[in-house]
């Protein structure tokens, strides 16, 4: 091992390599034994009552549940309060028994093929669920607190994760250098080696903002100590290791060599030896015969992150309705005239930045927004009601599109920044906006383990460009998709996703919203029952909301009800680029403040609406093409006779007003129009559930661009011809005659 801190060198040296170190007291061996025995016949157990069930035990590992539980007591002993943990799964179950000291009925309850689950969702085997515990540590008699975080089979996936819960915590307690909260990451030796999300956790390690101060790392390494049945209790190792299995078949248990030691050297009696066993395995016996009275199975008690007082006793929302999402006009300016200004003294700031604020200053008196400061209201509206809100991503402080500038920089004083947003009240939350390092899967993921920590606060995560998602993928699909059916577990992360066709080439235009779609878990051939707060209750049946604003004022509002919503849920949106700086692309204060609300579907309110009759198409879209509609519509004169209606929240879909809105164009032909290619984009979600409003009596033809390989092309010239060909038959009123569907 290298290192050229010399600093560091002495502390190892003195740590683990003074002569004696390694020397303990009698009563040190006899709790190393204690504990020795709990971790092996926890195994034994298992073995013994599910032979044929797999359980990733820790036999040929043993001496990890002393190991932890020593870094533990050492840890208390230093003032921490809180450990959060995230491993894989061997010897996972032992760790939760012997380690976190879940009750064991609980974790024997789950060997049980006939326990139905209690909880809604899909829930997980056994070996990935959570658990937090606050329990007294005997070695110090202080209160800890200990929580091992779900974590899916993809290893390491966690470790950005528990990082990110670990800073969240260490920021709502105001412990800024990690006395209080740390994490214990836990690794194979093949996994740590080889999965790249273990260095971009790493290095975010001296990143001021996403820091935890340190974490221990502990590997358990093949090559050091062994696995005594190969990858699981159901695997046979000598099918591919003959040689090495014959060896390992031949070791004596570390505990049997331990205890022989002890006993020999007279720190113990053989007797004191069975008796410490014979209680053990009398504690385990007596837990089984308690897990046989329960009836049903717990997935809540299985939860990492509680939020205590968020939901109610049975830990259901506490109402099914949000409020109107809009803010008072003062609230509006005053924000916006903060926005527009340099609150500290003496600082100057860049002139083309003097230029930006003089707009939104201008912005502020005219009372309208653009999409930056429509964003500005919704973040600090949140910051006067005690909302924390967080802003992580590559470059997120200024903006890859350098629109935000939310970090002001001194142009005389190198390094003095100034950030508007937290001089908006004298009592507010805080507001951290943060460029993370140059990485998409560990930054998420921690900003996922942020969002865990507390339901009240805003934690946003930008992608440079949309199309960068997919490197973070695994979060994406195992994390945010499904955490919540798997590990009962509530998120309100919110994703922002630059996305839109406009020439940029295959990897700078698509966010790949069919993917999210895809994930939706709403039914598309189901017509839902429509109740009086049905816009509430199907997000909270939704595994995740996603929606493509088409204009400030709705990006405003949906920021807005992430918090307002009596529940959490992953909130994906596909924000824009050139919608950025679009005149048409403003909203008036009338369109956000109190009483007004996020409009999941923006109908056609022109020409077209007031004779509906006349109309013979209605464009169905979403996001930025819409402008490229209405202009079309305005060249070509038909206003109306097409109707244009804007999804602003694709999914969960909003069958509810659509059919309001299918229904008032009776003899219209039906079109969804996308920019994006047929293969990608909305159409194979929309297509489905437009056919069951209309009871499959309708068309919905498609115009858009055809199928592609690639998301967009590089071709500047090719990508304003395809634009021109679906423009054209978006308003060709033949286009589907005699078409069959
Ligand atoms: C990302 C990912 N790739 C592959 C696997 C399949 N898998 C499960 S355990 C394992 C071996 C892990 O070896 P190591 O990290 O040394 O831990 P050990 O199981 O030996 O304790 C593999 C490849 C996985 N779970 N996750």
């Amino acid at each position: 091992m290298f290192i050229n801190d010399v600093e560091q060198c002495q502390w190892i040296r003195q740590k683990f390599e003074t002569p004696g170190v390694m020397k303990f007291t009698n009563e040190e061996k006899r709790t190393l034994l204690a504990r020795l025995v709990r971790s092996m016949r926890f195994e034994d157990f298992l073995a013994r009552k599910w032979s044929s069930e797999k359980r990733f035990g820790l036999e040929g590992c043993e001496v990890m549940i002393p190991a932890l539980k020593t870094i533990i007591d050492k840890s208390s002993e230093m003032g921490i309060e809180y450990v959060i943990m995230g491993m894989p799964h061997r010897g996972r179950l032992n760790v939760l028994a012997n380690v976190i000291r879940k009750e064991l009925e609980q974790i024997f309850c789950q060997f049980d093929p006939k326990l139905e689950a209690a909880d809604e969702g899909s829930g997980d085997v056994k070996y990935h669920l959570g658990m937090y515990h606050e329990r007294i540590n005997r070695a110090t008699n202080k209160k800890i607190t200990l929580s091992l975080m779900a974590n899916p089979s993809h290893l390491e996936a966690v470790d950005p994760v528990v990082q990110g819960k670990t800073k969240a915590e260490q920021f709502y307690r105001g412990d800024t250098a990690g006395k209080k909260v740390m994490s214990i990451l836990l690794h194979g030796d093949a996994a740590f080696a080889g999965q790249g999300v273990v260095y971009e956790t790493f290095h975010l390690s001296d990143l001021p903002s996403y820091t935890t101060n340190g974490t221990i790392h502990v590997v358990v390494n093949n090559q050091v100590c062994y696995r005594r049945r190969g990858h699981n209790e159901m695997d046979e190792p000598m099918f591919t290791q003959p040689l090495m299995y014959k060896q390992i078949h031949k070791q004596v248990p570390v505990l049997k060599k331990y205890a022989d030691k002890l006993i020999a050297d007279g720190t113990v009696t053989l007797q004191e030896f069975e008796e410490e066993i014979a209680k053990y395995d009398r504690i385990c016996e007596e837990a089984y015969t308690r897990s046989k009275d329960n009836k049903i199975l717990h997935i809540k008690h299985w939860l990492d992150s509680p939020w205590p007082g968020f939901f109610n006793v049975d830990g259901e929302p506490k109402s099914m309705s949000c409020p109107p999402t809009g803010i008072s006009e003062d609230l509006l300016t005053h924000i916006g005239n903060v926005a527009s200004s340099v609150p500290v003294k003496d600082f100057k700031i860049h002139a083309g930045l003097s230029r930006i604020l003089r707009a939104r200053l201008e912005m502020t008196k005219n009372r309208v927004v653009d999409w930056a400061l429509a964003e500005y209201m919704a973040f600090g509206s949140f910051l006067k009601e005690g909302i924390h809100v967080r802003l992580s991503g590559q470059d997120v402080e200024r903006g890859t599109f350098s629109h935000r500038h939310h970090v002001l920089h001194d142009q005389e004083v190198d390094k003095r920044t100034c950030v508007p947003m937290n001089h908006l009240w004298e009592q507010q939350a805080p507001y951290t906006v943060c460029n993370s390092s140059l990485s998409e899967y560990g930054v998420l993921g921690f900003e996922l383990g942020f969002a865990m920590a507390s339901p009240n606060a805003l934690v946003c995560w930008e992608a440079q460009f949309g199309d960068f998602h997919n490197t973070a993928q695994c979060i994406i699909d195992q994390f945010i998709s499904s955490g919540q059916a798997k590990w009962v577990r509530h998120n309100g992360i919110v994703l922002l996703l630059p996305h839109g066709m406009e020439g940029m080439g295959p990897e700078h235009s698509s966010a790949r919203p069919e993917r999210f779609l895809q994930m939706s878990n709403d039914d598309s051939d189901a017509y839902p029952e429509v109740g009086e707060q049905f816009e509430v209750s199907q997000l909270y049946e939704c595994n995740w909301i996603v929606v493509n604003c088409s204009t400030p004022a709705n990006y405003f509002h949906v920021l807005r009800r992430q918090i307002l919503l009596p529940f959490r849920k992953p909130l994906i949106i596909l924000t824009p680029k050139s919608l950025l700086r679009h005149p048409e692309a403003k909203s008036s204060f009338d369109e956000m403040v109190s009483g007004t609300t996020f409009q999941r579907v923006i109908p056609e309110n022109g020409l077209a609406a007031h004779a509906p009759h006349e109309v013979k198409r209605v464009i169905f879209c979403t996001g930025k093409v819409y402008y490229d509609l209405v202009k079309e519509r305005k060249n070509q004169d038909l206003e109306k006779q097409v109707a244009i209606t804007r999804l602003e929240q694709i999914s969960p879909f909003p069958f509810d007003l659509l059919k309001e809105e299918l229904e008032k164009y009776p003899d219209a032909d039906l079109v969804w129009c996308q920019e994006e290619h047929k293969n990608s984009g909305y159409y194979d979600y929309v297509k489905p559930r437009f056919r069951t409003i209309v009871n499959h009596t309708r068309p919905i033809w498609y115009v858009g661009r055809e199928p592609a390989a690639a998301a967009a092309t590089g071709n500047k010239n090719m990508h304003l011809v395809s634009l021109r060909r679906f423009l054209d038959t978006a308003f060709n009123l033949e286009a589907f005659e005699g078409k069959t569907f």
